[in-house]
């Protein structure tokens, strides 16, 4: 059941209220709600319920925006307490949307998630070209690269990243997770990706056994 601090939150990012979210955040971890119960039942489900009036014709696409940006806000308020720092890095992680997705909500998650478990972060946003994933492992020797999708048409474009890599002459130890919500774990393995993982912080135990 949501309590009324979570209700709050939920009902704000519905609103699209950037202000309002993350003094409500505050206010819920003020009063001793854990971190990722605010982010699951406050905030994730609330983009879940704006992703349906969506399908429903209820809502727009600014509206999906707007709701996007008070998530956000709300996320920075969070991130602290999501990540613990001052740890040695376990390794590092390329992450980034596959080219011609802008969602980066989910992707900043699983980001924030890597963090907390030890490894460094090398963000190359959204909108990622398959040649830039390729530059940045070798320049930052990384062991894991991240790739998030959230559009069944962007989807391909995981293939065409893994295939740059591995052409590139990205050896088998440096391993390629995939996820987003229309990514499924059958999906990953015909494509030839190291694990996939259903949300964010799944992608961090992922990314740890795939090195260990
Ligand atoms: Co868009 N959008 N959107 N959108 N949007 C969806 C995805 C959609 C399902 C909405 C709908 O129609 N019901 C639909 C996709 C349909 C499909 O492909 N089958 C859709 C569409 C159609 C579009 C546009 C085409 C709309 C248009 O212009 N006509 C357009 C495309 C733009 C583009 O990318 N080229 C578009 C645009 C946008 C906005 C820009 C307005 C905005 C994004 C803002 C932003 O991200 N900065 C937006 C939003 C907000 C959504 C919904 C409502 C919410 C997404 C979200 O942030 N969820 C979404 C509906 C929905 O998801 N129900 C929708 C919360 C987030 C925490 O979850 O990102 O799933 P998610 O991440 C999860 C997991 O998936 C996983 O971990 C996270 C949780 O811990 N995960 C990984 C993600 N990446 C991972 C990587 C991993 C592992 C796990 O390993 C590396």
């Amino acid at each position: 059941m949501m309590t009324n601090d979570l209700h709050v939150i939920y009902d704000s990012i519905l609103e699209g209220d950037m202000k309002a979210v993350p003094e409500q955040v505050q206010a819920a971890l003020d009063a001793g709600a854990l971190p990722d119960v605010i982010l699951n039942v406050g905030m994730i489900t609330a983009m879940t319920e704006v992703g349906r009036l969506i399908e429903e014709g209820d809502n727009l696409v600014p509206e999906m925006l707007i709701s996007a940006r008070a998530m956000q806000a709300g996320l920075a308020v969070l991130k602290p307490f999501l990540i613990e720092s001052g740890v040695e890095p376990v390794g590092t992680v390329v992450i980034g949307t596959v080219k011609g997705d802008m969602h980066d909500i989910g992707k900043n998650l699983v980001a924030m998630m890597l963090e907390g478990a030890g490894f460094a972060i090398v963000d190359l946003g959204v909108d990622v070209e398959a040649d830039k994933f390729l530059t940045a492992v070798q320049e930052n020797k990384a062991q894991v690269v991240a790739l998030s999708a959230l559009l069944t048409t962007t989807m391909p474009r995981m293939k065409e990243v893994i295939t740059a890599l591995r052409d590139g002459g990205i050896g088998e130890t440096t391993k390629i997770i995939i996820g987003g919500a229309p990514v499924t774990a059958a999906f990953a393995e015909s494509i030839g990706a190291d694990g996939y993982a259903v949300d964010a912080s799944q992608a961090a135990t992922v990314a740890k056994s795939l090195l260990s």
